[in-house]
């Protein structure tokens, strides 16, 4: 393979081989030729295939773009960063901006140009990107206009980062200005297959953030294994959902997935579970990406999305609740389709279609892809029994310059740092993470499960449960409970809750603390982040 990158800074930072995951390329298609850009196979080829005029891309407001618009777009940017900002291959671009049209041509034109982008969460802030920037040594980037203040802060400090141009900008200074003086035409790099050419960090919650990396091959192999085999799109598909682009759940289901297929996306800078509906109505959204708390707001509107056209719903990002399952399909009729991904796998590994949906699992490990549960001695344990959930695919874990790539990877292993338990079926059934498990009298038990059985209460809303210091039991199980409006809240109310959880799961199981709070803290992607709960007790 002759790799493209001028700038070989991402070569130079992989993990030493000893210490990467096995990669299996079982499938017959996962094999991928030498040179290969992810660009070329989702956007140019398409066009190439005389699909140029299908819709790609659509927007509130009435916009709407082809694949073939996507692709001057992305064309012109790729031009603007090479002949205005002197990007050489392998360079590292920041991407920063809300779900637009607009970010999305600029991963293309990053992507086309041998670059390496490096997409960040909008809600970001100066302390927040400073680190990213440096961590990457950030050289280019492109913003949306409205996050400039945050960006600027961060660049200040920042030398490297030379190269900033604002985008959805009217003005004279601005990307769009400098696309119209470029050409709509441009020659991919011809890129290696195992050249990177994107740098995910990882939502961590403590410590230096971790950047994967991945390459133009990882990004097909995404799209040739999931997708292809569970979700199983059609060409006339509209897809929607919540995760940011910068989230690999959000890149994967609302801009990759799609095009890998010739369907089309919703981008929304704002999607809630309040506006759903409304952009699903207005777009005829088929496909629905976003995280287990979101389907549980928005099946208020179940009989509303009933009338639509919304015909798969897709959970990821946190662990899936039965409760939640079986909530969405009375209010909707539609079985979600679980599945568990990671950053440092790209995208989703194990999951399940609306058929081979069983409540509780998460599904069986996706084809492509082979997982099993871990003891303490590094073997597999027998099925029933928990342990850590480790996963060998066509993609894998790869820090960038990162001592911690010796924990996230053991003997050719992925570990997820997730509890898992496999059953006699193959079907993977989650714990908690690993560092989350309560121990209790001697007991392990596991939040998610207490989580769950109080979900089922119809007075709850959300609740997140940790274990919290007890002189007696070392720990004892604390639930932290958000009540939907207008329920009570005392005393008897603790009480009504222990016992509903004692009828369903084991008792010594049951919450022994509960408090009553009116929101539970969470990451930019949504998920619970339990220590901060249990760093306030
Ligand atoms: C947890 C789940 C149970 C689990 C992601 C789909 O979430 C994604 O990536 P992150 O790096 O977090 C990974 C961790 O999140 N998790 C995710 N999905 C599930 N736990 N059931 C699930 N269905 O702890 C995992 O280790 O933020 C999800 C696609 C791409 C992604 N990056």
């Amino acid at each position: 393979m002759a790799s493209a990158h001028v700038d070989t800074f991402a070569r130079d930072n992989l993990p030493p081989p000893a210490l990467q995951p096995e990669f299996l390329f079982t499938l017959p298609e996962l094999q991928f030729p030498a040179q290969l850009n992810c660009a070329t196979e989702l956007l140019d080829a398409r066009v190439a295939a005389g699909e140029g005029g299908r819709t790609c891309i659509t927007a509130p407001g009435g916009l709407r773009w082809t694949y073939a618009d996507l692709q001057a777009q992305a064309n012109r940017i790729a031009n603007v960063l090479v002949n205005d900002l002197g990007l050489v291959p392998g360079n590292r671009v920041l991407l920063s901006a809300p779900n637009n049209p607009m970010l999305a041509a600029a991963w293309f034109g990053v992507i086309k140009a041998g670059g390496i982008a490096v997409a960040t969460m909008p809600l970001l802030r100066a302390k927040e990107l400073k680190p990213v920037i440096d961590k990457a040594r950030i050289t280019h980037a492109l913003c949306d206009l409205r996050l400039a203040d945050e960006l600027k802060a961060a660049a200040a400090a920042l030398p490297m980062l030379r190269h900033i141009r604002y985008f959805n900008d009217a003005g004279p200074d601005g990307l769009e200005a400098a696309m119209a003086r470029q050409p709509a035409t441009f020659n991919n790099v011809d890129t290696a297959a195992d050249d990177t050419c994107i740098l995910a960090f990882t939502s961590g919650t403590t410590g230096v953030p971790k950047a994967t990396m991945h390459f133009h091959r990882d990004v097909m192999a995404a799209c040739a294994c999931w997708p292809r085999h569970v979700l199983r799109p059609r060409a006339d598909d509209v897809f929607i959902g919540s995760p940011p682009l910068a989230f690999t759940f959000g890149l994967g289901g609302l801009l990759l997935f799609p095009m890998a297929v010739g369907a089309s996306t919703v981008l929304l800078e704002k999607a809630s579970p309040e506006n759903f509906l409304e952009a699903i109505r207005e777009h005829g959204a088929t496909v629905l990406f976003t995280a287990p708390t979101s389907y549980r707001v928005l099946a208020a509107q179940g009989a509303a999305l009933r009338g639509t056209t919304l015909r798969q719903c897709v959970s990821a990002g946190e662990a899936l609740p039965a409760a939640t399952r079986a909530l969405w399909r009375e209010a909707t009729g539609i079985e979600l389709i679980d599945g568990i991904g990671a950053t440092e796998l790209l995208h989703i590994f194990i999951s399940a279609d609306e058929a081979h949906a069983r409540p509780g699992a998460t599904g069986k490990a996706i084809p492509g892809y082979v997982a099993c549960v871990l003891g303490e001695d590094g073997q597999p344990v027998p099925a029933g029994t928990v342990g850590r959930l480790a996963v060998k695919g066509p993609t894998g874990c790869r820090y960038l310059g990162d001592e911690r790539q010796k924990s996230y990877v053991q003997d050719g292993w992925n570990l997820t740092g997730d509890a898992y338990l496999m059953d006699a079926d193959g079907y993977f059934h989650y714990q908690s993470r690993t560092d989350d498990m309560i121990i209790s009298a001697g007991y392990n038990i596991a939040g998610p499960e207490v989580e769950g059985a109080l979900l089922a209460h119809p007075q709850v809303a959300e609740c997140a449960v940790i274990g919290v210091p007890d002189a007696e039991r070392g720990q004892i199980v604390k639930a932290f409970v958000v009540l939907r409006p207008d329920s009570p809240s005392g005393p008897e109310q603790v009480k009504a809750l222990q016992d509903f959880v004692k009828q369903s799961i084991a008792p010594y199981k049951y919450p022994r603390a509960i408090e009553f709070v009116a929101d539970l803290p969470r990451t930019g992607t949504g998920k619970l982040q339990r220590f901060r709960l249990r760093d306030q007790g």
